[in-house]
């Protein structure tokens, strides 16, 4: 076959080329080792010059047409191909979802959620405030000294601006240092600020600590809990703080015990112990005769610096306060070990210690349940 039939041969048939697998046939009918084409290109050797001469260009021409020719074939069916399958893949996102949703409520949040439900029936709103707070929210107006430990660098993670917008109480000291709040007890100072007496709330919510290791995290939750009315006694935290403690691990035979501590924001300041039974050598909340104590909470009676510096007369109001660790509380209420877990975001772990995410996040969808 002379070069001429041999090309419009091959263009034709490249032309009709349906699909990409008729068109590779092609390709190694023409191009492959042993193809037409390649056949052709291998004469070129035996060839004596002058022939070679007239004969190479109309080889190699053909060569290229026939090459770019199933170039450009194939082009036109890959985009004919994405063509037609955008046709067929098209969504209708008006359609109902066929799976109700995957994920689930984290221990941490189901925690928060049973403490505020717990201390609304006490009477206390839920309150919040900035993560990101300044020294004297922080430290100053919870009667923490200057020199007070829990402000070195190791603890706090302080920012390196310190152009704080100035409020009243920073005017007089100039620009305060910020820094991500230590506990929720700002969230306390803020309010007593803002609202007149008498006062029920509780403040869960992030704090951060420069610290890390198996007990430690860097963020962690917290809730404080403060009253603050005329004629507070320390009986009143007593009984609320058993009835919280009570409610919380859902029995009614739970011994407290209190020891005296030191907070600057309060005075007297209390530890709170919880009694624990063994079970199979897994300590348990409860038990009316404790094989041993558990460090819960922190508490005691706001402290009068602590009122005069939110504007409160001490003279005219008491209060209590209180404070806890939201994530210790969540793993001895649903019997996890290891903290860190809490924050790898490791899905297998979410999906065993997760609550389902369309319960009502109630008391009712705890162990008891
Ligand atoms: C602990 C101890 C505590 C408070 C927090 C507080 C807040 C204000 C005034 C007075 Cl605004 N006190 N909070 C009181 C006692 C203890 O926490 O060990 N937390 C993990």
């Amino acid at each position: 076959m002379d070069i001429e039939s041999l090309q419009s041969d091959l263009l034709g048939a490249i032309d009709a080329a349906s699909d990409a697998a008729s068109l590779e046939a092609i390709r190694v009918r023409a191009l492959g080792k042993s193809g037409e084409v390649t056949g052709l290109l291998k004469t070129l050797g035996a060839m004596l010059p002058e022939q070679r001469q007239a004969e190479g260009p109309r080889i190699h021409g053909l060569r290229e047409a026939v090459t770019s020719a199933i170039a450009e074939r194939k082009a036109a069916l890959e985009g004919a191909a994405l063509e037609a399958r955008l046709a067929s893949e098209t969504l209708d996102l008006s359609l109902p979802v066929s799976a109700g949703p995957s994920g689930s409520i984290h221990p941490v949040s189901q925690v928060m959620d049973e403490l505020a439900e717990i201390f609304a029936d006490l009477g206390f709103t839920v309150a919040t405030g900035p993560e990101i707070e300044d020294d004297w929210h922080n430290f100053t107006a919870l009667n923490i000294p200057e020199t007070h430990p829990a402000r070195a660098m190791h603890d706090t993670f302080y920012f390196d601006r310190t152009d704080a917008p100035a409020d009243d109480q920073s005017a007089s000291r100039g620009a305060q240092k910020m820094l991500l709040r230590t506990h929720t007890s700002p969230v306390q100072i803020r309010t007593m600020k803002e609202t007149p007496p008498p006062l029920r709330i509780i403040a869960p919510g992030r704090v951060y600590r420069s610290d890390s290791d198996a007990t430690h995290t860097p963020m962690f939750h917290q809730v404080e809990g403060l009253v603050i009315d005329k004629g507070i006694t320390l009986g009143h935290l007593k009984w609320t703080l058993e009835t919280f403690v009570k409610a919380f691990f859902e029995r009614d035979d739970i011994v407290l015990r209190l020891r005296p501590s030191y907070f600057p924001f309060t005075e007297p300041s209390m530890e709170v112990d919880v009694g624990y039974t063994l079970d199979k050598g897994r300590r348990v909340v409860g038990g009316a005769q404790p094989d041993g104590w558990m460090e819960i909470l922190g508490s005691g009676m706001v402290h009068r610096n602590v009122l005069r510096a939110c504007g409160i007369d001490p003279e005219e109001w008491q209060g209590f306060a209180f404070g806890c660790g939201i994530d210790r509380l969540a793993m001895l209420k649903y019997g996890m070990d290891d903290l860190r877990a809490f924050f790898d975001g490791d899905l297998r772990w979410l999906r065993h210690y997760g609550f389902a995410a369309l319960d009502v996040p109630t008391l009712s969808g705890g162990v008891g349940a």
